[in-house]
């Protein structure tokens, strides 16, 4: 027994299995209205195929919002194989996935997402056209995470100027939670921009990078209770909860991080707080911009300047956010929602 979500109205779900290799996998195409459907697959071990349902209608929508909100004529889709990376991924499990992919003829087009990496894609690339992010020796864009690391900068001179009436973050004290392939890309474009940062990690790899490369970075064992003035979460999810916010000292956050919130009521927080949010989703749209321009036929120099837009995107949601007394997330919603409308 499964109970579909009546507000989520998705246009195809599909379940596949093959027992010779273990495959169990739901695909989940929520709108096609822009295009194709886009989105990771995910590879985890969920408790049942309820939870893992629940779980692809979620991202599913997800990604028709963030699609639309990049500006990328592609859907949402999403994908989930039902298992623990570690010990059921095989080539011939990846290949049995992709081959039932490639029966959906182009509807769903899959990247990688947690559990799954390029070389995974490589090895579905054998058995379905239809993937993105592959390694650039497979033909694909290769590392995704100095776009996604761009369009968080443009989000955050965004966030900034709404802030601070100039789009720079010059002076300004900037804490990346996560030096990981995303904040070390990030943290370059600020130190460029004239930005003091405060860097954290629990890697010490990950943190040893960092201050070989950059010198100048002061390491701390946390940054979102510092004395900031941008926070940007390049971590994990889910660290706004009702006891960071009230404590937060940043007046800017921004990060590549998703579900940033722990829960809908602690953006209300940020706003009592005067602190200006930026919608992860919109933020970290760089590296959606860059795989979908494999399928889009992009070149590298568009894709560049349509994460840049990212800018402009930003600008215009809090615009709307101001103008509405509605908060950015809802604003952002509604930017993309428009977009859909439009195109309908
Ligand atoms: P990554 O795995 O390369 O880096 C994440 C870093 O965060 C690692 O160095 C890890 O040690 C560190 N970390 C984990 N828990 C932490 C904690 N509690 N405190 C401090 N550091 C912690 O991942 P990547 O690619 O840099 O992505 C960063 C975030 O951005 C992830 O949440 C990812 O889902 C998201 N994202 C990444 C995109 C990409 O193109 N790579 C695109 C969109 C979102
Ligand atoms: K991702």
């Amino acid at each position: 027994r499964t109970d579909f979500p009546t507000d989520t109205a998705h246009e195809q779900v599909t379940f596949f299995q093959d027992p010779a290799t273990g495959l169990k996998a739901i695909v989940a195409i929520h709108d096609t209205t822009l295009g194709p459907a886009l989105g990771g697959t995910r590879f985890y071990p969920y408790a049942d195929e309820a939870a893992a349902l629940k779980d692809v209608l979620r991202l599913s929508r997800g990604m028709t919002y963030k699609s639309a909100i990049a500006g990328v004529d592609l859907g949402g889709g999403k994908a989930v194989i039902i298992g623990d990376p570690a010990t059921g991924k095989s080539e011939a499990l990846l290949e049995a996935y992709a081959r039932f992919v490639q029966t959906l003829g182009g509807r769903y087009i899959t990247a990688g997402d947690v559990g799954t990496n390029s070389d995974d894609l490589d090895v579905m690339g054998r058995a379905t056209e239809y993937v993105v992010g592959r390694n650039t020796s497979a033909g694909g864009s290769g590392d995704s995470a100095p776009m996604t690391a761009l369009g968080v900068f443009q989000g955050m001179r965004a966030g900034a100027q709404e802030k601070w009436g100039t789009p720079s973050l010059a002076g300004r004290v900037v804490g990346v939670e996560g030096t990981g392939k995303v904040g070390y890309q990030l943290i370059k474009l600020l130190l460029a921009d004239g930005a003091s940062v405060v860097a954290t990690d629990v890697n010490a790899a990950a943190l040893d990078r960092v201050a070989r490369d950059f010198p100048e970075v002061k390491i701390a064992s946390s940054v979102i209770d510092l004395e900031l003035d941008v926070y940007a979460p390049c971590a994990m999810g889910a660290t706004l909860t009702d006891e960071s916010v009230a404590a937060i000292t940043a007046q800017v956050i921004c990060g590549a991080a998703n579900n940033q919130l722990a829960h809908p009521i602690v953006e209300h927080d940020l706003g009592d707080r005067g602190i200006t949010w930026v919608p992860d989703y919109v933020a970290n749209g760089g590296g959606l911009i860059q795989v979908a321009g494999e399928r889009l036929g992009t070149s590298a120099d568009d894709v560049r300047a349509q994460v840049e837009k990212i800018f402009a995107t930003v600008v215009q949601i809090l615009d709307v956010a101001k103008r509405d007394g509605i908060l950015a997330g809802a604003a952002a919603d509604a930017v993309a929602e428009a977009r859909i409308a439009a195109a309908k």
